[in-house]
């Protein structure tokens, strides 16, 4: 039985016209969204309200966010997704989903420690990758004494970021950040204690997510939030809060890292050489844009690590492509060796 804890409606939920011709296909059944996933149960909401469906063995791999076709509490089908956000597993290689239609991907960043532009880096890669656009945001704006230096560090780096700063305690930069989420699916990641459950309380104005103390000295979160879940909040605006991740493995390939590198990207089509391995060759852009500063040189190494990571992802993936791969991670490590000579 549907529960009717909530009034939604699906525009609410974040349905849009887009999605009316693949639920047109069915003759009978009505449009759900994935609100939390348990392991062997999705709580789902329709317009009737939301309800918990167990999950068979044979239900295809369900993600939160993802729109369903459900008739009565069957599961009838999974809607195409617009996106899907996922991570590779450092130990196994295997990909897990995050989070499906989604379309911004919140990289949270606690300004009480020292921010990772590695890490950035790495989420950027993976919400291009899921088909969804990264913006950077930076918490507890109100510990620090300003953000500029931050947010100057992260442009750097990335001079296309777009990113937000913001207190969840004086408020500070919240309504900027509600106004870019109208109408979307904002997922937030980032590390345990960074304080995205506290930044999904602002925005919501109430209380939804528990949100835990961080360690003294070391600022580590304590992993108070355990499961993903979507929540509807005002202006159509749709969150989903993850638990606190340390490593996001590279689930991607070279063509979508190169597309997050868009200035590397035109630098290269300035070389003399279309094979160019942009490190000692004659005619090289991109090295002379690393020696007059057109392109920083965290950036330049952040692309090539990124780059040598895609390509391991991509031979795990595919061991057929052996070959292929081992060649041209050879030359990716020969052009990286390279680049690290001063
Ligand atoms: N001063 C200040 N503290 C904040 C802010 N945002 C979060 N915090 C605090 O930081 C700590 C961690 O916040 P959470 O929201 O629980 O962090 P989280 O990212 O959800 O952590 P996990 O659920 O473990 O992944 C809590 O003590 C929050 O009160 C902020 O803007 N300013
Ligand atoms: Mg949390
Ligand atoms: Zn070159």
């Amino acid at each position: 039985m549907f529960q009717e804890i909530h009034n939604f409606s699906l525009t609410s939920l974040g349905w849009s016209d887009r999605w009316e011709p693949h639920l047109a296909e069915y003759e009978f059944g009505e449009a759900g969204r994935v609100l939390r996933h348990d392991g062997t149960a999705v709580l789902v909401a329709t317009e009737k309200g939301s309800a918990h469906i167990a999950l068979a063995r044979s239900t295809p791999q369900i993600a939160v966010g993802d729109w369903l076709v459900v008739d009565g509490e069957a599961i009838v089908d999974i809607l195409p997704r617009a996106s899907l956000l996922q991570r590779r597993d450092p130990s196994t290689g295997d990909s897990q989903p995050i989070a499906a239609n989604v379309d911004l991907v919140g990289i949270v960043c606690g300004l009480d420690r020292p921010v990772s532009l590695g890490r950035i880096q790495r989420f950027t890669s993976l919400a291009w990758d899921a088909g969804a656009t990264p913006i950077v945001i930076l918490t507890k704006a109100d510990l620090v004494e300003g953000t500029v230096e931050s947010e100057e560090a992260i442009r750097h780096y990335d001079p296309a970021a777009e990113i937000f700063s913001v207190s969840s305690t004086t408020m500070v930069g919240i309504a900027n950040l509600l106004d870019r989420c109208v109408g979307q699916t904002l997922v937030l990641v980032g590390e345990s204690g960074a304080g995205k459950s506290r930044l999904l309380n602002a925005l919501a104005g109430r209380e939804l997510g528990d949100t835990g103390s961080v360690r003294q000295g070391d600022h580590k979160g304590r992993h108070t939030t355990t499961a993903r879940q979507l929540h509807s909040l005002t202006g159509n605006c749709c969150l989903i809060d993850t638990p606190g991740v340390r490593e996001v493995g590279i689930h991607t390939d070279i063509a979508t890292i190169d597309s997050g590198f868009a200035d590397i990207a035109d630098f290269a089509q300035g070389c003399r050489f279309n094979d160019c391995g942009h490190g000692s060759e004659p005619g090289c852009e991109v090295q002379s844009a690393l020696v007059d500063g057109r392109l920083s040189l965290e950036r330049f190494e952040s692309w090539s690590q990124l780059r040598r990571e895609a390509a391991w992802a991509e031979l795990r993936a595919d061991p057929a492509a052996n070959h292929r791969a081992n060649r041209q991670l050879g030359r990716l490590y020969r052009e990286a060796k390279r680049s690290k000579r001063p």
